[in-house]
């Protein structure tokens, strides 16, 4: 399997970005990978210039080289990649699907309410958006964790007996869910998680704001 050299990611703190530097860490890679920062705040995001389209035609981060030049994007492919053959990814088809299930529920369900009020919120001016747009994320994005806490009253993770790839993956935008005003009180068994999901070998916290030093 070809070696992970270069993690695409960007200067404030992605969470889909996380997800990939968090399973490095736990896979012990971290210090292998070399890390190219790109500014998605500038005007245009140097995601949206041309060596990097040239890299990701989608023009989003992250997006991981390997050491044979192959380029892969999406971050729960990443996730999906990085973890084969290990603890992190199950190995039977029910398990995998199993993953996939949580991963594309993030994906759909989860990400683009979650993550997108948290980047209004703190980076976007939120202020410039339709109250009706902002009332969708919330309501849908509280949905999400209602979702996530019905399967967590009678689970430990999201797979299966072990942490893996679908924990990462949930565990991104959730963990700072409460900071962009989603009701994690309302979710005791999502926050009994997240305690779980942080206290694994090798985690490691989202990087800090530079926007905020
Ligand atoms: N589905 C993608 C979403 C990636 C994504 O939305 N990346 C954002 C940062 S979190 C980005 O690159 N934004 C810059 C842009 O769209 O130009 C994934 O899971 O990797």
């Amino acid at each position: 399997m070809a070696k992970v050299i270069r993690l695409y990611e960007s200067l404030i703190p992605s969470g889909n970005a996380y997800k990939v530097s968090l399973l490095l860490a736990h896979l012990g890679l971290t210090d292998e990978v070399e890390v190219v920062a790109l500014d998605i705040l500038a005007n245009p995001p140097e995601t949206r210039r041309p060596d990097f389209l040239a890299v990701n035609p989608n023009g989003r981060i992250p997006v991981i080289e390997l050491d044979d030049g192959t380029i892969l994007a999406e971050s729960n492919a990443i996730l999906c990649y990085l973890a084969h053959g290990t603890r992190y990814l199950p190995g039977d088809a029910l398990g995998l699907a199993r993953a996939l299930q949580w991963m594309f529920f993030e994906q759909y369900s989860h990400e683009p309410y979650v993550a997108v009020l948290k980047f209004w919120t703190l980076w976007g001016g939120l202020h410039h958006k339709r109250p009706e747009d902002i009332a969708l994320w919330k309501t849908r994005g509280q949905a999400a964790l209602h979702v996530m806490d019905h399967h967590l009253a009678s689970h430990a993770w999201f797979t299966g007996a072990d942490y893996g790839v679908a924990d990462i993956a949930l565990y991104a935008y959730t963990h700072s869910a409460g900071a962009v005003g989603f009701d994690l009180a309302a979710v005791p068994h999502v926050t009994a998680w997240l305690d779980r999901v942080r206290a694994q070998p090798g985690h490691v916290a989202i990087k800090a704001d530079p926007t905020r030093a």
